[in-house]
């Protein structure tokens, strides 16, 4: 049987990349923080079932700490490393730097050190960001396009794309890491400080009577957003080649901040000018990816990789899911 280590299973992305890793046979591996100012429930909800039925196996170890990560990587000797763990929102990056560039960057060359060193032949996915485009040299972005990050984050994610790149070219290391720049992607299991879960979540709490407003920094942005789901098995996909590289993955289609929170409204049969104000001091950026879109093209001729779920459904998917999520917390 084959062992998965994945960073950052608590998030997003790690819950499903572990169950699509699960169905395919794999044994999975996570690395989680023990942070003692959190509700546990709340931050293993989205594993919570895997961990019912013992399907995961859950190492604790910090991303900062290299004789944490390289403890783990010697217990679990995995056979493919996905690195999901990172401070990962934007926002939170500019007014603390150095703790994201300690997690993401110090991070990642962390694991791809222990990696190197205790199971050389591993395969390892690093989760690189359509933020490394930044103020974007072209439109659509693809894998030639020049970097030009606008945030930490932004330049975190940089530092490790290059770490992963090196670790495969060099002559003397020559593992099998790849990068996916992955263009954003969103589910009912987003975090709430991200702006589409923010809007579909404040609209339920709106319709049902809980909220009487949202408050939004820039309407402008243009997001290329895709489902989580989708997103996971591009990530695999990557793993399984004969070759290692690095690859866009998105779905070519743009749309606004006012665009996602006109189409949750509208689904939910309410006026955002009675609810919604933008340009909240709060939520501006200091400097701000404008556009963002990618072309998957690379992805979908080597991996045979293409979205499933695109804009409109996944709006309806994420309103559906918080209408019924709120309910439920109040007792329906
Ligand atoms: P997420 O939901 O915010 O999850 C982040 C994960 O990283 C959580 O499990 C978190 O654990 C863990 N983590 C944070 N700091 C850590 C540390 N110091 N040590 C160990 N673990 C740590 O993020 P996501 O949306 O799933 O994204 C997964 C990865 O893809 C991230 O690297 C993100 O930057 C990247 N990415 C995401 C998108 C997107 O649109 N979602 C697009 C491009 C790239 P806790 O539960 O302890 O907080
Ligand atoms: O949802 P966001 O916070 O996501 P952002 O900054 O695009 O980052 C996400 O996608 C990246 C891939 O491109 C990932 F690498 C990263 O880890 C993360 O998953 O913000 C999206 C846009 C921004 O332009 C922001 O300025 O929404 C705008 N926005 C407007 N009002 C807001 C708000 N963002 C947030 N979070 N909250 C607001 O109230």
């Amino acid at each position: 049987m084959k062992k998965a280590l994945i960073t950052g299973i608590t998030g997003q992305d790690g819950s499903y990349l572990a169950e699509l890793l699960i169905n395919r046979g794999y044994r999975v591996h996570g690395l989680v923080r023990r942070v003692a100012t959190e509700n546990q429930d709340h931050r293993l909800s989205r594993i919570k079932g895997l961990l019912k039925e013992d399907l995961i196996t859950l190492h604790p170890g910090t991303l900062e700490n290299y004789a944490s990560i390289y403890e783990v990587v010697k217990n679990v000797e995995p056979d493919e490393v996905y690195h999901l763990g990172a401070q990962s929102f934007v926002a939170v990056s500019f007014d603390d730097e150095f703790s994201t560039f300690n997690t993401n960057i110090n991070g990642t060359h962390h694991l791809l050190s222990a990696c190197r060193t205790i199971v050389p032949h591993a395969r390892f996915y690093f989760a690189g960001s359509s933020e490394m485009f930044g103020k974007v040299h072209e439109s659509p972005q693809n894998e030639n396009t020049p970097f030009h990050p606008r945030s930490a984050y932004g330049i975190s994610k940089v530092a490790g794309f290059d770490l992963t790149r090196h670790y495969r070219e060099r002559e003397d290391i020559k593992m099998f890491s790849c990068s996916g720049i992955l263009f954003n992607h969103e589910s009912p299991r987003r975090g709430m400080e991200f702006v589409t879960r923010k809007i579909t979540y404040t609209a339920a709490k709106i319709k049902l009577g809980l909220a009487k407003e949202l408050k939004l920094g820039n309407p402008e942005a243009k997001r290329d957003w895709g489902f989580a789901g989708d997103y996971v098995e591009a990530m695999w996909l990557m793993l399984q080649q004969s070759q290692p590289d690095d690859y866009v993955i998105a779905t070519g289609e743009t749309h606004s901040i006012k665009e996602f929170v006109e189409k949750t409204f509208a689904i939910l049969k309410l006026n955002p000018a009675d609810y919604v104000t933008y340009a909240n001091s709060a939520h501006m950026r200091p400097a701000e990816v404008d556009l963002l879109v990618g072309d998957a093209s690379k992805a979908k001729t080597v991996l045979g990789w293409e979205p499933k779920v695109k804009f409109e459904q996944l709006v309806q998917n994420m309103v559906e899911a918080d209408m019924k999520f709120v309910g439920k917390n109040r007792g329906w």
